[in-house]
């Protein structure tokens, strides 16, 4: 198949999981043509089956605000006409799905006719989507798709429970790549943070208000306590200077290491015992999962899909978003020689069901039957 994907770029969920099904596909003989403003952080791999196309936005005085919307819809016309793409699947419904429906209306009056796919991945639709000044035009876009998949049963049932849907929504979870996902040697590291062998805890996000970091650091602080152990924060955003702040106040600071934007997350999961993820909202947790492929157990909210991927009690424990007590009590219970091992072994066989060979194939049929359906309903000559 030749398939177009449409993403945003940074180092987000949404366009990681879009780049490495991208790579997945192209390594599978699909032609796979990336369309968006800046090459996706993880295409760092040749294929000659991967192509990227730049969405260029040109400025005017006149634009405040530069109509990337149009742009993009404009390059995925010209991409799907020259490349004669067989499909379009485009991840984040702002403002990719409605783009995607105006190419699509573009397209048939050129007479191509191309299904579009519309992901859901997660702020799309329980944050910004709800905003009113959304609503309307993500509801119509969802409804317009050809087919519409959510990376978790959570995020399904909130976006129905939400907005006016008449599509059929298919969940397809995330996946993982567990040739890059997996435990490390890299003791000479973990001696380097932990020389006493203290316990390793690990936070990965994008450091804004809905992955509590607060939290995070509260826990580490109180385990801490009980334990020697040292917490490391991958990843940069909005809350870090108040986290910092915080750090200082509690006088943590030697203990807790900020590494900022890191490439290769999996070398610091290597050494990690446990991850710490008590979000707000979080409708799958690929760092969770990112996580259990390297062998560490997960204390995390019940936000969302996260129980559908941490089983309470196998692969660590989930408890009520903002419950830090709780937290704390399931972490020492982790953390503890004698039930850690089963924990790490847990998290591992838990990744192993959501290895990238076995989610791909759901992707592949899913355009194959939107594919066929959009050939079914062309006039017979
Ligand atoms: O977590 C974020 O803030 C980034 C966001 C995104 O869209 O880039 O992640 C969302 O999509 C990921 C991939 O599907 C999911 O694993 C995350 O759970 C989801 N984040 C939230 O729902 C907050």
């Amino acid at each position: 198949m030749k398939i177009g994907i449409v993403c945003y770029p940074t180092f987000g969920g949404s366009g990681v999981v879009a780049t490495e099904l991208g790579k997945a596909l192209a390594m599978k003989g699909h032609q796979v043509h990336f369309i968006t403003y800046s090459q996706p952080a993880r295409l760092d791999f040749f294929n000659e089956n991967l192509f990227y196309h730049e969405v260029y936005i040109p400025t005017y005085p006149l634009f405040q605000y530069p109509p990337y919307e149009l742009a993009l819809a404009s390059k995925m016309v010209d991409i799907v006409q020259f490349e004669k793409l067989d499909v379009l699947h485009v991840h984040y419904a702002i403002p990719h799905a409605s783009a995607a429906y105006m190419a699509k209306q573009i397209l048939k009056t050129k007479g191509i006719q191309i299904p579009v796919i519309t992901t859901l991945h997660g702020t799309d639709i329980t944050l910004v989507g709800k905003d009113a000044s959304f609503e309307p035009v993500v509801t119509f876009s969802i409804n317009q798709s050809d087919g519409v998949t959510a990376v978790s049963e959570s995020l399904r049932t909130e976006t129905y429970d939400f907005f006016p849907i008449t599509k059929d929504i298919a969940v397809i979870p995330n996946f993982i790549n567990l040739d890059k996902f997996k435990r490390l040697q890299k003791e000479h590291f973990r001696m380097a943070i932990s020389p006493n062998n203290e316990k390793l805890l690990v936070h990965t996000s994008n450091f804004r208000e809905v992955k509590r970091v607060e939290d995070v650091i509260s826990i580490f602080s109180k385990v801490r306590d009980r334990m020697p152990s040292k917490l490391l924060l991958v990843g940069d955003g909005p809350e870090r200077p108040k986290m910092e702040k915080l750090c200082r106040e509690l006088g943590i600071c030697n203990d807790v290491r900020f590494l900022g934007k890191l490439e290769a997350v999996e070398e610091v999961l290597s050494i990690a015992d446990l991850f710490l993820m008590p979000s707000e909202k979080e409708s799958f947790g690929l760092a969770a999962l990112e996580a259990m492929a390297c062998e560490v157990p997960v204390i995390s909210s019940d936000a969302g899909g996260i129980p559908e991927l941490n089983i309470n009690g196998v692969t660590g424990f989930v408890s009520p978003v903002g419950d830090v007590a709780d937290m704390v009590k399931n972490a020492l219970y982790v953390l503890d020689d004698a039930n850690l091992p089963t924990f790490k072994a847990n998290a591992l066989a838990r990744a192993h069901e959501f290895d990238v060979d076995k989610i791909v194939p759901q992707y592949e049929m899913f355009y194959r039957q939107n594919i066929e359906a959009q050939l079914a309903e062309l006039p017979k000559v």
